[in-house]
């Protein structure tokens, strides 16, 4: 069977995308392979981020690999907090994260908003981008306990509920993070060798 990277600590993530894959291809995620490293995202986008990461593993394990990057574009606020997402206090808090997001919102009309989720796969020395997105709204008031980050503001168009308000399995059909990998799973399969 051929083994492929996760370029994630997130047990979950790994074995969910291992159930969808199937036994075409292991996927090892980063303690698997001994990486103990935080691999540094200092790029200036999702794509240049994720790249980052997946090129690491290759680079310094010789082993093909993905690896994702996401986050919240908000139209109003120039796209941010953007590849800030995790961080855009300042600090790894998402409750803080999210006070800043709508203290900096009050009072603007204009409450488009994105996920985003980039992947890049580097397979046989070559890099291959997935993008997942979904459009949507930021509440005025946080709602629901579910999920995690913005989730609580984050309203999906076509939907009367935020990303909080729904469940794991319901915000999975939909989101960024499924789109885009949707996308690599089709393409691996699609490669994959049929013997
Ligand atoms: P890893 O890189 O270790 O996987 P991370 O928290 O940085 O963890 P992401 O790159 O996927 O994960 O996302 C960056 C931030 O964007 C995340 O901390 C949240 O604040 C926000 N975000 C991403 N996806 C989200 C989602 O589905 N719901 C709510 N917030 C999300």
């Amino acid at each position: 069977m051929k083994e492929l990277v996760f370029a994630t600590n997130n047990k979950y993530k790994a074995e969910e995308i291992q159930s969808i894959l199937g036994s075409q291809y292991k996927i090892l995620t980063l303690t698997d392979i001994g990486c103990t490293v935080d691999i540094p995202e200092t790029g200036n986008s999702f794509e240049e981020n994720a790249i980052l990461k997946s090129s690491y593993v290759t680079e310094h394990y010789q082993q093909d690999c993905f690896a994702d990057d996401s986050g919240l574009e908000i139209e109003a606020l120039n796209n941010e907090p953007g590849i800030y997402s995790a961080r855009y206090s300042g600090i790894k808090d998402d409750r803080i994260n999210l006070e800043l997001v709508l203290q900096r919102m009050e009072g603007v009309t204009n409450r488009k908003a994105r996920f985003k989720t980039v992947i890049s796969l580097m397979k046989n020395g070559k890099n291959t981008l997935f993008e997942g997105v979904i459009e949507g709204t930021i509440r005025q008031v946080p709602a629901g306990d579910q999920g995690f980050g913005y989730d609580p503001v984050f309203e999906p168009f076509g939907y009367n509920v935020t990303f909080a308000q729904m469940s794991m399995t319901e915000k999975n059909r939909i989101s960024h993070r499924a789109i885009a990998m949707q996308k690599l799973i089709a393409f691996l399969k699609g490669q994959a060798d049929p013997s």
